[in-house]
């Protein structure tokens, strides 16, 4: 009998492999795919893995009268309707933890990239310009900068920690205010952009933070202001934050996330002040096998009636 129902065409062919040699296994590409699998196929699934970001609702659950874990691969859900998941009796799954690193990593790499003008170098020294027309342009120094972390969960501490290693002032929003050493908390995004030179994004996805880094925000920041993204596209007012790049009136971003991914707005490739990543914050060999092991503990633990590793509902 088919227990678990592999869902995502972004899953690598090793991570699928693993989960078909575990279990009895169905797969699709989506969550639109579901219901092209046949009724009794359907009836068995108790179990499904699910890597993406096509929304995964309701509707989708139903075709599966078996169904109780939703495991997804990956620590934001935004996703996946929890609560529907959760009206139906169904657990949801996620992989926290084990990315921070990846996440917190990247967010500064882009930020150096930003600063210090990389991928414009980069370009230089490829094209040949070196040698005919000398340096580029000075930029920008990393070290000391002031940041504002907007979201200091798992991932926007460890970012925070990799800043205090570059000497910055560091300030932050949060629910609360956090036990930390000498940053500063701001309960308004808005109030933190006018106090500093980046702001850092690391909030979870989904309805409650849409916009949340509004226009208001990014007209505080101003003229020397960056914005670095490793959240959602979503977490960004996106119109607002194109306007004020094109218009030079922030300085520019570091962007790992974007709306409607992989199909981004050509406004962005056309402009200059920006680093441009393909969502791979975590996408480094040793995270995203741990985070398939991951993955595959929790669909493990439910299907032989143990304790979910790292339940969201
Ligand atoms: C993706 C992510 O899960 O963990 C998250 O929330 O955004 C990423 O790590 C990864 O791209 C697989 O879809």
């Amino acid at each position: 009998m088919t227990e678990l129902l592999i869902c995502g065409a972004s899953f690598k062919e090793d991570e699928r492999a693993r989960l078909e040699t575990a279990y009895p296994s169905a797969y699709v590409d989506g969550p639109d795919d579901m219901a092209s699998l046949d009724e009794a196929t359907r009836a068995g699934i108790k179990a499904i893995a699910y890597k993406g970001h096509k929304p995964f609702g309701g509707e989708a659950m139903d075709l599966f009268p078996s169904l109780g874990v939703v495991a997804n691969y990956g620590v934001g859900y935004d996703a996946i309707d929890v609560a529907a998941a959760s009206a139906r009796g169904v657990k949801v799954t996620n992989t926290p933890n084990v990315l921070n690193d990846d996440v917190a990593d990247i967010a500064i790499g882009m930020l150096i990239a930003q600063f210090r003008t990389m991928m414009r170098g980069e370009a230089h020294v490829r094209s040949g310009d070196w040698a005919k027309q000398g340096e580029i342009p000075l930029n920008r120094k990393v070290t000391g900068a002031s940041v504002g972390i907007v979201g200091l969960g798992r991932i926007g501490r460890e970012i925070a920690d990799r800043c205090a290693a570059f000497k910055m002032d560091i300030h932050y929003t949060s629910r609360s205010e956090k036990e930390t050493p000498g940053w500063t908390y701001h309960s308004d995004v808005v109030a933190m952009a006018a106090a500093v030179d980046v702001l850092i994004i690391a909030l979870v996805g989904g309805a409650e933070t849409v916009g949340h880094v509004s226009k208001a925000a990014i007209d505080a920041l101003g003229p020397r202001g960056v914005i670095i993204n490793i959240s959602r596209g979503t977490t960004v007012d996106e119109g607002a934050l194109l306007d004020a790049l094109e218009q030079g009136r922030i300085a520019g971003a570091g962007l790992d996330v974007f709306l409607n991914e992989p199909n981004i707005d050509p406004r962005f490739t056309a402009l200059d002040n920006v680093v441009l990543q393909p969502h791979q914050g975590s996408g480094s060999v040793e995270t995203r096998r741990a985070m398939a092991e991951l993955q595959l503990e929790n669909i493990a633990n439910f299907l032989s009636g143990k304790d979910l590793v790292t339940p969201v509902n």
